[in-house]
């Protein structure tokens, strides 16, 4: 844990950034490259702590795996021809990880046992697991199989039709990887639509799967065979700097090589609704994932009502999207968010703690949060709860506030976004 104190003294923001790949894209090419039989190549790769813990656990399973700057190589014998694990599968801080990983693991010829960090072993596995056990999985952990450490034995699964109680990929994910090695035909209902790079990537990897009015199903007993994944760069990652470019003085900032698969741009939308100074530059690409050219203004923001089905959309920029509302006219009140509770950290609790901690106008409610703008930001302490996604939202304040914001922790960006406080240098 390293402490680090930012002092910019209110800079105007300028120029071009290229944004680093997407994790959930990045965690999904590795994860479908090793469960297809031969070569698969990858660029564009996020080389974010959570996707190396992804890489590790699968090098652990006797997967080759190559990694060259942002190219990473992936020769497998495809999932039948793992080897069973001798040493832990290590998920480190990632939810996604950890989550598709038993859905994966569930239907494999192997025993392996997964762990995570001290966060990972608070997060609910349940929600993956029990409809993993009605298809025939063999898995135990900590509190029935709720937290980790859990034991898989793989073995062979039945198809489910399974209703989602809440809107989640990592959940949705996990079913459908397991679906493919699963007897029958797995079907899984939606009633929010959740990212679906799953869906889109099996689709790349040779896979058939169909999606009517939100509801996907997959034949089980389908392989895969490895291809060329193209990786975009995350919109939750621009979102800082979407949102810095809004909210600092006399700023002007493009954003290069966003992914904005509909599933994931909700973020675009709210800066739009309140009055950002946005456009969005579709690019000609014919990827699986779309990309855009993104450029902010320094803008005159009024608040706004965030709820319903845009949550799956934007739910991992709603701390920066907290900290934007602090500087927009009037009440922005976000809700239907209760997703936030279970995700690094209690994100409704530590966002609007740390919040106020600048002197924002903020009350947290059941759901999401109300904050009225706007306000002065202050200096401050911020406390990341080791949570990365809180530590750049407090990086993002320091641009704003009235002298030094200090991180308890500012090693946790490097999750997801690495490159973070070089980014800032080169646009501050
Ligand atoms: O992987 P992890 O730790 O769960 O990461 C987060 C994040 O903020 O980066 C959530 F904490 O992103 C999730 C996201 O919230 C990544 C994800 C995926 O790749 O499938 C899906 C979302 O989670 P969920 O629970 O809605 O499925």
């Amino acid at each position: 844990m390293s402490e680090k104190i930012l002092q910019y003294d209110k800079p105007s923001l300028q120029g071009t950034l290229t944004i680093p790949g997407d994790k959930s894209v990045s965690h999904r090419s590795v994860m479908f490259g090793a469960i297809a039989t031969g070569k698969t190549t990858v660029e564009g790769f996020l080389l974010g702590e959570d996707c190396l813990s992804t890489i590790d656990c699968f090098r652990k399973l006797g997967v080759k795996i190559d990694v060259e700057g942002t190219n990473v190589s992936i020769d497998s014998p495809g999932i039948e021809g793992w080897q069973e694990p001798t040493e832990v599968l290590y998920t480190g801080n990632s939810g996604t990880t950890t989550r598709l990983m038993l859905g994966i693991l569930a239907g494999s010829n192997v025993h392996s046992v997964m762990t995570g960090d001290a966060s990972i072993g608070k997060r609910p596995m349940r929600r993956v697991i029990d409809p993993l056990r009605q298809m025939g999985a063999h898995i135990t952990g900590r509190a029935d199989g709720q937290y980790t450490p859990l034991a898989i034995q793989g073995t062979a699964l039945q198809a489910i039709d399974y209703h989602m109680p809440v809107a989640s990929a990592q959940v949705k994910s996990a079913i459908l990887l397991a679906g493919l090695r699963a007897k029958g035909t797995t079907i899984v209902r939606e009633n929010e639509v959740s990212r679906d790079h799953t869906e889109r990537m099996l689709r790349q990897f040779g896979a058939q799967v169909d999606e009517v009015s939100g509801v996907i199903s997959l034949k089980g007993g389908q392989t895969l065979t490895g291809t060329h994944v193209s990786v975009p760069g995350d919109i939750s990652s621009a979102a800082f700097f979407l949102v810095a470019g809004a909210i600092c003085e006399n700023s002007k900032v493009t954003l290069e090589n966003v992914g904005v698969n509909p599933t994931r741009d909700g973020i675009i939308e709210v800066l739009q609704s309140m009055g950002a100074a946005i456009t969005v530059l579709p690019n000609e690409d014919n990827q699986s994932e779309p990309t855009a050219t993104i450029t902010i203004e320094t803008s005159a923001l009024k608040g706004t009502t965030i709820e319903g089905d845009i949550i799956p959309r934007l739910i991992d920029e709603i701390p920066i999207l907290a900290l934007l509302a602090t500087q927009a006219n009037g009440k922005t009140i976000i809700k239907d968010a209760e997703e936030l509770k279970v995700k690094e950290t209690d994100r409704i609790t530590a966002v609007v703690d740390e919040l106020k901690k600048l002197g924002a106008t903020i009350e947290a409610t059941e759901d999401g949060m109300i904050i009225e703008g706007p306000t002065p930001l202050r200096s401050a302490s911020i406390k990341t709860y080791g949570d990365h996604r809180i530590g750049m939202m407090g990086a993002v304040a320091a641009l704003i506030a009235d002298g030094a914001v200090t991180l308890d922790d500012a090693e946790c960006i490097a999750v997801s976004y690495p490159s973070f406080f070089e980014h800032i240098e080169e646009v501050k």
